[in-house]
């Protein structure tokens, strides 16, 4: 059976182009405008932070958070589209400083917690059941000021809070290596993974695994996909691509390395990822360059990248491939895998 794959990205993909360097470069577009960008795009679902749904969420009581989100519902519902998951921001409030979960100041922590509490309960009005924790400021800069061994304990004690609040919630752990922080706690899948282990409900916590993430932690994106799906916790994915160990450049999918690309596709399509209403989600920044008017093409190229890889990937001649690996003979799998790529 071949899953057809349907894809999301967040309102934060369509930007304005500011970088740390420099100030916005085009306009803005309305939440309203964007969400009508998604179909005609080629996409299904909205990926949301919690303020992408509930702007100054932190000036509202529960009442007015959960009626701001039934009104984010009603626009989705209006546009034929559904949230994929729900993240907390917690990385740009002053009690995040010094991260949220693992923060030093208990009352930090508190906030952060609490926080998460709210994006779950915009999640439940959204009607998505998963929870994406990318653990932004979670690690140091200078080592001696936390201790690894209490910051992991504080971000079970964290996900325990957050399962607890609604038994029908999934998190995925999104890692990332560095950046915001210089050493991040949870760099790679396999600490997420582990650190699901250590929580009071392993089954509802899995992983949303991000290429360039992967890519800036050494590591191959289809590897790490791979792992997880071994592991029944790919419960999202975040495609892009990236240009080598600096900062997260966020290129559109399959830009830098076309063959990483393909794997990344073929291992998603050989084990079915999809079949259980899993997105195929873009995390993507236009680049700085693109004027106004196409600056949403790389989302919809990506999107063109991914299917045309997927077609070269099941276009593939599976009998010569098993003859190739039986005959150990990889110098000619390589160069099939090569032509494949070509159109060759
Ligand atoms: C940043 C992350 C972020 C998450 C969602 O590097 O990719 O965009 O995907 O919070
Ligand atoms: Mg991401």
């Amino acid at each position: 059976m071949q899953t057809t794959f349907r894809f999301s990205f967040g309102p934060w993909n369509i930007h304005e182009g500011a970088d740390p360097f420099g100030p916005p470069v085009r306009d803005s577009m309305s939440f309203a405008q964007k969400l009508k960008l998604f179909k005609p795009l080629g996409f299904d679902g909205v990926q949301f932070h919690d303020d992408d749904a509930v702007p100054d969420l932190n000036d509202l009581d529960s009442t007015a958070l959960a009626k701001k989100a039934k009104e984010v519902k009603s626009m989705l519902d209006g546009e034929g589209l559904v949230a994929e998951f729900v993240a907390p921001r917690l990385w740009e409030d002053p009690r995040t400083i010094d991260g949220g979960y693992t923060a030093n100041d208990p009352a930090c922590r508190t906030y952060a917690i609490e926080r998460s509490l709210r994006a779950i309960d915009i999640a439940h009005a959204l009607d998505t059941k998963l929870i994406v924790l990318w653990l932004a400021r979670e690690g140091t800069y200078v080592r001696e000021s936390k201790d690894s061994k209490r910051s992991t304990e504080y971000l079970v004690e964290a996900i325990n809070r957050m399962l607890a609040h609604d038994s029908s919630i999934r998190i995925a752990i999104e890692p990332k290596p560095n950046e915001p922080v210089d050493q991040a706690y949870i760099p790679t899948t396999g600490h997420a993974i582990a650190l699901g282990h250590l929580c009071s409900d392993p089954a509802r916590v899995g992983v949303n695994i991000e290429s360039a993430h992967a890519i800036l932690a050494g590591l191959d994106p289809s590897d790490e996909m791979g792992f997880a799906l071994a592991h029944k916790k790919l419960f999202s994915v975040h495609l892009n691509d990236q240009n080598g160990i600096k900062f997260d450049a966020d290129r559109s999918f399959g830009s830098i390395d076309l063959r990483r690309a393909f794997n990344q596709v073929r291992i998603l399509d050989r084990h079915a990822y999809g079949s259980s209403g899993e997105f195929v989600g873009l995390d993507i920044k236009a680049m700085r360059t693109q004027k106004f008017d196409v600056s949403t093409k790389h989302l919809s190229n990506s999107r063109t990248v991914f299917l045309n890889l997927l077609e070269v990937s099941r276009g593939l001649d599976q009998k010569a491939i098993d003859a190739l690996i039986a005959a150990r003979d990889y110098e000619e799998l390589d160069l099939l895998i090569i032509n494949a790529l070509m159109g060759k």
